[in-house]
């Protein structure tokens, strides 16, 4: 059995679910290569709208990096560890659709660094994220010091980071590690919200993505010239001019995408 579970549900939203409930879904050299293999596939997808990350099991979403397979590690070998981590995150981060991660238990370590690394994060009501690598005598190594300051400042990063204590749903969605919370299942919620994303103009969702990204560390005044460049580059597709019109013809927009 693949430690990653990966479908392609209709409407080009992906789903990859970790697969290792008896290690809550810790994360090896194995699932790294896995989840990057679906990276890949999803960037090959031309006809891909979103991907969602969950874990399988009900329990964890991802309990960190597994720590049987780093508690011998050389410091060169935990370097590696760490730049295959980071790289898959990033590419994570990189994918032109939107990425959801849906949480609904344990996201800890390297887990709260995954759903880091996802563009939006949907959390049901046992969701509990934390940076508790202090408690093991290191720091987090996939990107958690610095995603984690970026997304909730570095007041609340380090108070994570230093106290290693677990986070429940509210105080996650309070302090913005979660976008949205949900009484039922995450997964669910996250292909929900993933179809409802990918109802909206394709080409459209990219450049937004891009447009925030791009923008979100540059200077305003430049960040709003790309803003507007991309603007400009949606009235070349044929998806403003059937979303235009559709709103104009009071009808449901068929966009292709192209
Ligand atoms: N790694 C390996 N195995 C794990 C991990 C993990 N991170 N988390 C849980 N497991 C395993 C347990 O060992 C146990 O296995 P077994 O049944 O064979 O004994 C099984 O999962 C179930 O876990 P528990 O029995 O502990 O379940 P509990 O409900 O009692 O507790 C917790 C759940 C609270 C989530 C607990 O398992 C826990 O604290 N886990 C570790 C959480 C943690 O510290 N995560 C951070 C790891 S460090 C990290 O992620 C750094 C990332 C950057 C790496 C940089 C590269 C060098």
């Amino acid at each position: 059995m693949s430690v990653v579970l990966h479908e392609v549900l209709d409407g080009g939203v992906h789903v990859a679910k970790v697969n290792r409930p008896n290690a809550l879904n810790a994360l090896d050299r194995a699932v790294l290569d896995a989840l990057d293999a679906v990276v890949a596939a999803v960037r090959a997808d031309s006809g891909a709208r979103a991907l969602v990350i969950g874990g399988e099991g009900g329990k964890a979403f991802v309990a960190g990096a597994d720590i049987s397979a780093m508690a011998a590690m050389s410091p060169i070998e935990a370097e590696a560890f760490s730049a295959a981590g980071q790289g898959v995150f990033d590419r994570i981060s990189a994918l032109p659709v939107p990425v959801i991660a849906a949480v609904g238990g344990f996201a800890l370590g390297g887990g709260c660094e995954l759903a880091l690394a996802c563009d939006l994060v949907v959390a049901g009501p046992k969701a509990t994220f934390g940076q508790p690598e202090v408690k093991l005598g290191v720091i987090p190594g996939f990107g958690g010091t610095q995603r984690l300051v970026r997304r909730v400042g570095v007041g609340r990063a380090l108070d994570l980071c230093l106290t290693g204590r677990m986070v429940k749903v509210d105080e996650a969605s309070a302090i913005g590690l979660v976008e949205r919370v949900v009484d039922g299942d995450a997964l669910e919620a996250a292909v929900g919200l993933a179809r409802e994303i990918a109802a909206m103009g394709p080409v459209a969702v990219r450049l937004c993505k891009r447009a925030i990204y791009e923008g979100k560390d540059a200077d305003l005044g430049a960040a709003l010239l790309g803003e507007r460049s991309l603007f400009a580059l949606c009235f070349s597709t044929a998806d403003q001019k059937e979303g235009m019109a559709a709103f104009l013809e009071r009808r449901a927009a068929r966009f292709t995408g192209a």
